[in-house]
């Protein structure tokens, strides 16, 4: 069976990033996010620029302040992060539909089916960072391997904005020389206890026997055995329905302004889409068409039709019609359809025209 290729992406410095996004003056600056109640907080998270004071998640504010007396406190705004982390989620499963959302700011993603090979992840990841980066200004971290331990490895590797892959014949290298902390499941306590026995490092790990490691941690001594040799069986546990499907591309020289022109380059892509939906028994009410001039300026257009669709000609027929609703001056780099509102296909409606369906 081949391996699988899993990626894992982790936003950075999420809740201060967010902040400094939406408030100019905060860029650049060490920020800290979390409640002050008199100092008796503690800190959510901080900008890159405050870690440079040694701050971190969970330091009480009274410290924090103290390392760095001129950071700026800011007050989570939570509802804010959580919106984010929807828009980020939809951002993922625009690419795969296994899809695990860990906390608000990171997921593993099985792209196992959808790539043939790690350079293809690598395309996808380095896209995800780039649709992230184009639609919500944040940027994060990538990280591609065979399993979720490895991902989450690699993606904390080169942050922020950083991308690394863990490839088979790397890991064991890699995780010969990793510090024991930063094993999966090695807390504090583990850690002490771990070093008591003298082992400080993958290497000094796999030094040990299954039989000896789970005589001194239980069943976490067998997870410790297989974690220092590369082995992590953990499903990527995806329990999101694919809420839309669409397809873009990107083209190597801009398109001139022409409907005519467009039209001919939309077939293959709602050919594309088309496929998906059948392959996935899905059929969709709403059409989004994008067009992205060569100035990175969008035009969106959307419809809901009365009954859903998945046929090519019919993704075609209202991409006509919004069409006609766009005037297009520059050229053109990228086009794209998105097909959303999906619900689970039925037979019925198939030989039905799409025109008797819009409201
Ligand atoms: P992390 O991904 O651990 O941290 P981060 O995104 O701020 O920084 P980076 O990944 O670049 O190292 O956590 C994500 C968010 O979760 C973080 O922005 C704030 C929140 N959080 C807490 O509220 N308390 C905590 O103790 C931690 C670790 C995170
Ligand atoms: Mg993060």
């Amino acid at each position: 069976m081949k391996n699988r290729i899993i990626i894992h992406i982790d936003m950075d410095a999420f809740f201060a990033s967010i902040e400094q996004r939406d408030n100019k003056s905060l860029r650049g600056k060490p920020v800290i996010v979390g409640r002050d109640k008199k100092q008796r907080g503690v800190v959510a998270t901080c900008s890159y620029e405050a870690r440079k004071y040694g701050i971190h998640s969970a330091m009480s504010m009274s410290t924090a302040q103290k390392l760095c007396p001129h950071g700026i406190v800011v007050e989570p705004r939570y509802n804010v992060y959580r919106e984010v982390s929807n828009k980020i989620h939809e951002i993922f499963l625009t690419q795969t539909d296994i899809m695990e959302p860990i906390a608000l700011d990171e997921a593993y993603l099985d792209v196992t089916d959808r790539c043939a090979n790690y350079e293809e992840a690598q395309q996808v990841a380095l896209k995800l960072k780039q649709q992230i980066w184009n639609e919500l200004s944040l940027t994060c971290s990538a990280g591609v391997s065979y399993n979720k331990f490895l991902a989450k490895l690699a993606s904390e590797h080169n942050k922020p904005n950083g991308f690394f892959m863990i490839k088979e014949e790397e890991a064991q290298k890699i995780l010969d020389s990793l510090p024991i902390g930063d094993f999966l499941g090695v807390g504090k306590v583990t850690e002490q206890k771990l070093k008591n026995y003298g082992i400080n490092t993958g290497r000094d790990l796999r030094q040990y026997s299954l039989k000896e490691l789970t005589a001194f941690f239980q069943k976490r001594g067998y997870f410790l055995y297989q974690l220092a040799r590369g082995i992590d069986e953990r499903d990527v546990k995806s329990q999101w329905v694919r809420k839309s499907i669409g397809h873009e591309v990107t083209f190597e020289t801009d398109l001139e302004p022409d409907k005519s022109l467009i039209i001919e380059k939309l077939d293959p892509i709602a050919q594309y889409i088309s496929a998906k939906l059948i392959e996935n028994e899905k059929c969709g009410y709403v059409v989004t068409l994008v067009i992205k001039n060569k100035d990175f300026v969008e035009i969106t257009k959307r419809i809901r039709v009365n009954t859903p669709i998945y046929a090519k000609d019919d993704i075609m027929n209202v991409c006509r019609t919004l069409l006609k609703q766009v005037t297009l001056s520059a050229k053109i780099r990228l086009l794209g359809i998105r097909i959303s509102k999906l619900q689970v296909r039925t037979d019925g409606y198939e030989n039905l025209t799409i025109f008797d369906f819009f409201k």
